[in-house]
């Protein structure tokens, strides 16, 4: 069990009992272009952004602050700051545009914000009543940066917040467009790290993290940022860090821990053989279903075994997971230490192993919404029902099915999408896959497929039926997609996720 004291400041946690337990010099983040931030050089910088918040800013603890950049040690030393300070930080996409944040600051009830000047026109643009923002990495006597290196060197107090005083608020739309925004305690922030990290990962100290998630998206912040801290490790910031960077960066840095999505472990592939990586041990798979495909795909050509996991902005990290022996392709995992799982249906009740039902999960972190009646679709009865749909094998193996929302009915079967886009990503000509319901008269809904080809194949009516029979021998006939349309790229979230909802309109 968890346990943690009442009086809990996740920033100073993180920083500086780490900085004194591994010692000052250890390098805690590098920015890929030849910049090192030790572990006592942070920490200076992190007290100097957090005297400069509360001094010349005036953030009172509570307050709440708006960061939004690129993946930078500078945006990951403004959310520490923001910890020590006792503020709340409200960590948002880059991608993120004026109006989305215009909404989110409103609901959030935002009243600083610290932006790297790269993104500042467009929260400037998003004009929020009231809004003090301030830039970060440019030369203005009021920039954050100069700020900072006349603020006074001593060491910044972290403010003595409670264990379940709110740290941060994470938005997440889903994948359909409306915002929710997640609200997270101090202790969460620890618990993530002490459950999915210490439990399964199992980090050392001499690891370095990277991967693609941004640090507004929790998947990035926690891997990025909380779980190399928590471990004395060091984590490599990527402005750019899409899977065609990725790759001279693990040769490069040396990268020991991967975190990413499958399509970007999919992309990999096809130039894994101009780059060494053979620093990598743990490479984190979520973000969206693992096809077992690309699970044997990555296995087959690095040696490592992926591992699968399925999280959510409203409960911060991965909940269910396995690593090492204990992974079995084709499965999520079972409930990483600490968490429990059930499959239920829709009254809540568990249904037999073996048999499709909601995902029902509890654990040290909850879901609360700001004011939003959702809240009680997601938590019944103290459990949390994320959305997706699963199987739960005799010896508790999860396995993913669908979001319940993306399950296919077609003349009276259950069709789950995910099973389908896997048959397709089993040809090696298929790059991507989604596969939606059309609304038909006769059946229902029939199956569509939206597919992205490698180089190669011709987008034709011969490529078509080539991957209807394909499908054909790897899943019952009425399962093949009535439909398969050739697109550049699929529809995503900033956050990488696969909008079914766009194709389906
Ligand atoms: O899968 C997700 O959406 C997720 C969300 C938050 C943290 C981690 C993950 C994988």
């Amino acid at each position: 069990e968890l346990r943690y004291p009442d009086r809990l400041n996740c920033g100073a946690e993180l920083l500086d009992r780490t900085a004194e337990r591994f010692g000052p010099g250890r390098p805690a983040f590098l920015d890929g272009t030849g910049s090192v931030w030790s572990y006592g050089e942070l920490r200076a910088r992190v007290d100097r952004i957090a005297h400069v918040l509360t001094a010349d800013l005036g953030v009172v603890p509570g307050n709440r602050v708006l960061l939004r950049g690129p993946t930078t040690p500078w945006l990951a030393a403004c959310w520490l700051a923001v910890m020590k300070a006792g503020a709340v930080a409200v960590t948002v996409l880059a991608q993120q545009r004026p109006q989305e944040l215009a909404v989110m600051c409103e609901m959030a009830a935002v009243s600083h914000a610290l932006c790297d000047i790269r993104s500042v026109d467009d929260l400037v643009k998003a004009e929020v009543p009231g809004l003090r923002v301030t830039a970060y990495g440019g030369d203005a006597p009021d920039d954050l940066t100069r700020l900072a290196e006349a603020a006074p060197p001593d060491p910044y107090e972290a403010v003595a917040t409670a264990a379940d005083d709110v740290a941060l608020i994470a938005f997440t739309s889903g994948t359909t467009g409306r915002p929710k925004g997640c609200l997270h305690f101090h202790r969460d922030v620890l618990a993530v790290a002490d459950t999915f990290s210490a439990r399964v990962l199992r980090p050392r100290p001499d690891d370095l993290f990277a991967g693609s998630p941004p640090l507004g998206f929790t998947f990035g912040l926690g891997g990025l940022v909380i779980f190399p801290l928590r471990a004395g490790a060091s984590a490599l910031l990527l402005e750019q860090a899409g899977p065609k960077q990725l790759l001279p960066a693990i040769a490069g840095h040396r990268v020991s821990v991967l975190f990413t999505a499958p399509t970007a472990y999919r992309v990999m592939l096809d130039d894994l053989d101009a780059y060494d990586t053979g620093s990598l041990r743990l490479c984190v798979s979520a973000g969206e279903n693992l096809p077992e495909a690309t699970w044997h795909a990555w296995h087959e050509r690095t040696g490592l075994r992926l591992v699968n996991g399925i999280g959510a902005t409203e409960l911060l990290h991965i909940f269910i997971s396995a690593a090492g022996d204990a992974i079995r392709p084709g499965t999520t995992g079972v409930p990483v230490p600490g968490w429990e799982a059930h499959v239920v249906d829709a009254s809540g009740e568990p249904v037999p192993d073996g048999e499709e039902g909601l995902l029902a999960v509890r654990g040290p972190v909850g879901c609360r919404y700001l004011a939003d009646p959702r809240q009680a679709e997601y938590v019944r009865g103290g459990w949390n029902i994320t959305g997706d749909t699963y199987v739960r094998e005799p010896d508790g193996y999860l396995r993913y099915v669908a979001r319940a929302d993306d399950m296919i009915i077609s003349a009276g079967y259950n069709i789950a999408g995910p099973q389908v886009e896997e048959a397709l990503l089993a040809h090696p000509d298929v790059r991507e896959a989604a596969v939606v319901g059309r609304p038909d008269e006769l059946r229902g809904q029939v199956v569509v497929a939206y597919v992205v080809l490698r180089d190669g194949l011709p987008r034709d009516g011969t490529t078509v039926e080539a991957l209807r029979d394909f499908v054909r021998t790897r899943l019952v006939p009425y399962k093949c997609p009535r439909e398969i349309v050739f697109l550049d790229a699929l529809p995503r979230t900033a956050t990488g996720k696969l909008q079914r909802f766009r194709l389906r309109a």
